[in-house]
């Protein structure tokens, strides 16, 4: 089993390219635990001869980006006028990839 997860900009492609190499995927939504934005959770279960391949598609098809953190916290703002510290940037993907063996798959 392979889980990658991913920025949502990428899983459109990453879920063409793992369909036309002829894989089966589930996308899942989920949520960073750190910036609590959206993102993809792609599930791909495959034989162990093509786990490489698909982590190759999923190195091919998502990149790395730079989200914003603003270090201000709402509650702080809600108080009245602060001086806010410029945003924190916070490198982002290409792919968060975990990979395990499954004991059983049944149709
Ligand atoms: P987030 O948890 O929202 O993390 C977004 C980015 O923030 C991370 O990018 C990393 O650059 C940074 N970051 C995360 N935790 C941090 C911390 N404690 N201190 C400083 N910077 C931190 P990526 O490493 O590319 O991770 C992208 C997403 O992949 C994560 O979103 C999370 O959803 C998932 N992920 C990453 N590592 C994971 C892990 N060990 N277990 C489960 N999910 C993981």
């Amino acid at each position: 089993m392979v889980a990658a997860i991913v920025q949502d900009l990428d899983v459109g492609n990453l879920l063409d390219a793992l369909t036309q190499a002829g894989h089966r995927a589930t996308r899942i939504s989920s949520t960073g635990g750190f910036l609590r934005r959206g993102n993809s959770t792609v599930l791909i279960a495959v034989e162990a001869r093509q786990v490489d391949e698909v982590i190759r598609i999923i190195k091919a098809t998502c990149r790395q980006r730079v989200e914003l953190l603003s270090q201000v916290s709402p509650a702080l703002i809600s108080l009245g006028p602060v001086e806010s510290p410029p945003p924190v940037e916070v490198p982002v993907g290409g792919a968060t990839i975990f990979v395990w063996e499954v004991e059983q798959f049944l149709y």
